[in-house]
This record gives structure tokens, sequence and C-alpha cells, in this order.
């Protein structure tokens, strides 16, 4: 049944993955203080070039899209060096990797960068930054409609310097709470402006993003994920639906290299979405889909058998197993995730 998942699999005429299992992008806040990537990040994702594509760690576009310590950037002439040397170990152990570009909206804290803490609407989430508990969330200030086109600029500029250092593509990170969720969330978009209120204003923020990088790096290098489903610093409301039944018909006639599902455990159902939400996915978009959230190989080879999605993302996983396509080829066991290896690159 996994066989299947050593098959390669063309995302486009550009770019075919050797195999069908993905690395999913994982946090590690482990970038020196000026965000750029290590030694030790460039060795960490050598080490898993045997996935069919690895998509980084999320990547803040800007100094304001920081919410945690240490995420490595894409903003610097510093940090474009550091991803160099990043893709180069990748690609000289036959592998291929997209950036995962970032912004966190108002999981930001400006602890990190000195400045005002911005999103959609001036609505704050509760609670504090993991790993430093002392800071509260605090409440954003609403972007301007000329922030909302600098911001436009900054996503597309991100992407021309992760081209620069050697991503063979990028993944929007559009999904799992953060600034271009909060503007297709109804909890975190309020506004009655051009990008707030009906389901063709609340997906033009996210669209000129997506628009704009394909404009500047080609559809073939560019990806998106996306978290329909609320089920972190996020509260669900039934009008989201909507919105991304507009949004996701929108994207068809982008020609992506990939749609990807933001979730933790893809077994989740969501009322207003009427099931899981890589199913509610597939059935508003046709084209490549990447499901993710609590699979084995084995289970995700049978979802991929039955039509559910194309590619499986591995996360945790692969934090436990830098070797994980290799064991699961050969049939041999697996390390058992916890969250104390976070401490390491292993
Ligand atoms: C994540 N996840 C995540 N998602 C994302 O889009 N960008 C990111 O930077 C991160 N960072 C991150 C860090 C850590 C420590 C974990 C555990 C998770 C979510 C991740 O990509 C994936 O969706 C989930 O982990 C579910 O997949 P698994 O782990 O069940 O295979
Ligand atoms: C220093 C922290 C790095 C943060 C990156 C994201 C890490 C993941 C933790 C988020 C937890 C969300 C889990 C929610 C699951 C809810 C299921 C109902």
């Amino acid at each position: 049944m996994t066989a299947d998942l050593f098959q390669p699999y063309a995302l486009n005429a550009s770019i075919t993955l050797n195999n069908k299992i993905l690395m999913a992008p994982l946090t590690r806040c482990q970038a020196d203080d000026d965000l750029v990537p290590t030694q030790a990040m460039a060795d960490y994702y050598a080490r898993r070039a045997d996935a069919g594509l690895i998509i980084s760690e999320a990547v803040i576009i800007r100094p304001d899209g920081q919410g945690y310590p240490n995420t490595p950037g894409l903003f610097t002439p510093e940090q474009i060096q550091g991803w160099l040397r990043v893709t180069s170990a990748v690609h000289a152990k036959g592998g291929k990797i997209f950036a995962q570009l970032w912004h966190t909206g108002r999981v930001a804290h400006s602890h990190f960068f000195g400045g005002q803490t911005v999103a959609p609407s001036a609505v704050k989430i509760e609670g504090t930054v993991p790993r430093q508990r002392e800071l509260a969330y605090e409440t954003p200030k609403a972007l301007t409609t000329d922030e909302i086109a600098q911001l436009v600029a900054d996503y597309s500029q991100a992407a021309a310097n992760a081209i620069d250092a050697g991503f063979d593509g990028v993944e929007i990170h559009g999904a799992n709470a953060y600034l271009i969720d909060q503007f297709l969330h109804h909890d975190s978009n309020r506004r009655d402006d051009e990008f707030g209120g009906t389901p063709e204003n609340m997906a033009r923020f996210p669209l000129a993003v997506v628009d704009a990088i394909v404009k500047r790096i080609g559809h073939e290098r560019t990806a998106l994920r996306v978290s329909p489903g609320a089920y972190v610093n996020m509260q669900g409301d039934s009008r989201d639906r909507a919105v991304f039944d507009y949004f996701l018909t929108q994207l068809e006639s982008r020609k992506l290299a990939y749609l990807h599902v933001g979730i933790f455990d893809d077994a989740l159902t969501f009322d207003y979405l009427g099931g899981r939400v890589s199913d509610y996915v597939r059935g508003h978009y046709s084209q490549t889909l990447v499901g993710v959230g609590s699979y084995s190989a084995e289970t995700g080879a049978q979802a991929i058998a039955d039509g559910r999605f194309d590619l499986l993302a591995i996360g945790r996983p692969f934090i436990a197993n830098p070797d994980y396509v290799v064991r699961v080829r050969d049939r041999q066991p697996l390390v058992t995730y916890s969250d104390e290896m976070l401490a390491e690159l292993v």
C-alpha cells in the first residue's frame, strides 16, 4: 500500500517530485538572533532531502510578522545568504525545497520587533506567546488600505528573495490563523471596506498576495496552505464557509503548484464544513491537494488511494526520524515523536 508513495509526481511541467512524501513546515525557533538560518539548520534540512519536497519552517517576510523567538526571516541579505546555504545542502543531496512565507498578523508580538502588531481588525487573541509566557498578546492595529498594498508588495519581494536564496518555490502560509487566514475568517476580519464583509472582499487580500507572487515568480513555483476549519487562535463562524467556497473556486484558475491543508489532526470534523477539512477542500478544488494531520505512511497512502488527496505531508514524525522516507520504504520501525525533541535540531 505504501509503495504508491514512492512513485514520482509531476506538480507541473517544470517540477517533478521524486516521491509523494512531503516534509511539512515545522517551526523550530533555531535561527540566530538576526533571524539568519544557521549551519545546523542546513544540516538538519539536508538530512531530510529524500522527502519528495521539503517545505521549510515558516519564514517571516518582514519584522512585524514575528510571533515567536528566533524564527528565520527572508528580508535581509544575510538571511538570503543563510538560506542559500540551506538550499545548496538540500540540492546537493538531490532534494527539493520550498520556502513557507509567513506573517503572523495579530499573533505577532511587539517584543520581537519593537513596533505595533497589525491585523485586518483591532481584535486581539487571548493568551500568551508559547515559550515566552510572560508576553500576553496585544490588540493589533487595523491595517489601512495603503498598508495592505505594502504587505502585498512585501510578500512579493519575499518570494523573489526566496528564489534568490535558491528555493525551488514558495508555499504562501495562508493557514493556522496567521495574517492571511485572519482575512478569511469573521472572528478576525470585522472590516467594512473592500477587504471585509463579503466573501469577495474577505478573499481580496489573500488573492492579491497569490496573484502578486505568481506574477513575480510564476504559478509553477507558487503554492498555498489554507485552514478553512478554525482550530487554533481563531473562533470558527458558520459564515466562514461561504468565504472559502468563493476563495477555493477562485484559486482553481491560478494553476498553483499545489494547495495544502493546514490542520494538526485531519480526523477533526467541522460542522460548518460538513466534515473533515481535507474532504471539504477536495470538494471545491480539483487540482493537486496535499493532505496532512496525524497521518502515518499507511493511513496517508490509503487516503491517496481513496482519492482524498494527492500528496502526503508528514510533520512530527519527520522531527523524530530524519530518515523517515528510508524507514518507511524499508519497513523499519519509527522513533515516536515527543515535544522534548523540539529543543534540538537532530
Ligand atoms: C507545526 N506546524 C506548522 N505549520 C505551518 O504551516 N508552518 C509552521 O511553521 C509550522 N510549525 C510547526 C511546528 C511544530 C513543532 C509542529 C508540531 C507543527 C504544523 C505542521 O506543518 C503539521 O500540519 C502538523 O504537525 C500536523 O502534521 P503531523 O505532525 O501530524 O504529521
Ligand atoms: C515556539 C513555538 C513555535 C510555534 C509553531 C507552531 C507550533 C505548534 C503549536 C501550536 C499548537 C496548536 C495545536 C492545536 C491543536 C488543536 C486540536 C483541536
